[in-house]
């Protein structure tokens, strides 16, 4: 299989993560490419009508898109238990909200790097931002034992969020009241799939 993808996307670094704790490393290529909403790279508009990254071609040459669709087929078929039957709705819950964390990070991204400085949006920009801090917020209000329990798709989800907000928006220091949540991922950056998977800034 191939995994088209991006090393500083964060939607692929879950589903990068996800393949090195699942050990199917062996069974997917991974082909780094570059892309943009202003100019789409032909490997992903082959693989996603919407040329988005990730996108998983299959063996049979069919390809799966988003990272939610790809996680799911991937853990189903290592049989991995990262959506556990029991937790599953509290898991899904928390995958999207950390790849809403992503959304808004991802956006923000594109607004202060793709668009030309005299459009701009400031409101814009803040708005995101106040989505990015209410996530973080609610996480660590509502999501410490799903964090703290065994290894899940949602964690390594909010993980990843918060790897990319490090990468691209240190600045804007989201640890500020979120000791708990910065505290965990302290300690989950250090795994090997996550250390495998840091982009430096
Ligand atoms: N919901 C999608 C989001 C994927 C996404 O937005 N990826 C970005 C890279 S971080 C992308 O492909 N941007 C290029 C574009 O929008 O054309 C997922 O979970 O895979």
């Amino acid at each position: 299989m191939q995994l088209i993808m991006a090393a500083a996307s964060p939607f692929a670094r879950k589903v990068r993560v996800l393949i090195r704790e699942t050990n199917q490393l062996k069974d997917v290529e991974e082909v780094h490419i570059e892309t943009s909403p202003f100019n789409a790279n032909p490997i992903a508009s082959a693989a996603n009508p919407t040329a988005r990254i990730p996108s998983l071609i299959r063996p049979d040459g069919s390809t799966l898109y988003d990272s939610r669709v790809i996680t799911r087929y991937l853990d189903a078929r290592a049989r991995a238990g990262l959506y556990p039957d029991s937790d599953l709705w509290d898991v899904l819950a928390l995958e999207a909200t950390g790849d809403g964390i992503m959304d808004s990070a991802v956006s923000i991204s594109y607004e202060t790097r793709l668009r030309a400085v005299e459009m701009v949006s400031a409101d814009w920009i803040n708005a995101q931002w106040v989505k990015i801090m209410a996530g973080c917020t609610a996480i660590q209000d509502r999501s410490m034992a799903h964090l703290n329990s065994s290894l899940n798709m949602g964690q390594i989800s909010v993980a990843c969020a918060l790897g990319y907000l490090d990468l691209r928006h240190d600045a804007r220091h989201w640890r500020q009241g979120h000791k708990l949540l910065a505290d965990w991922f302290s300690g989950f950056k250090d795994r090997a799939s996550m250390i495998d998977t840091h982009v430096k800034g």
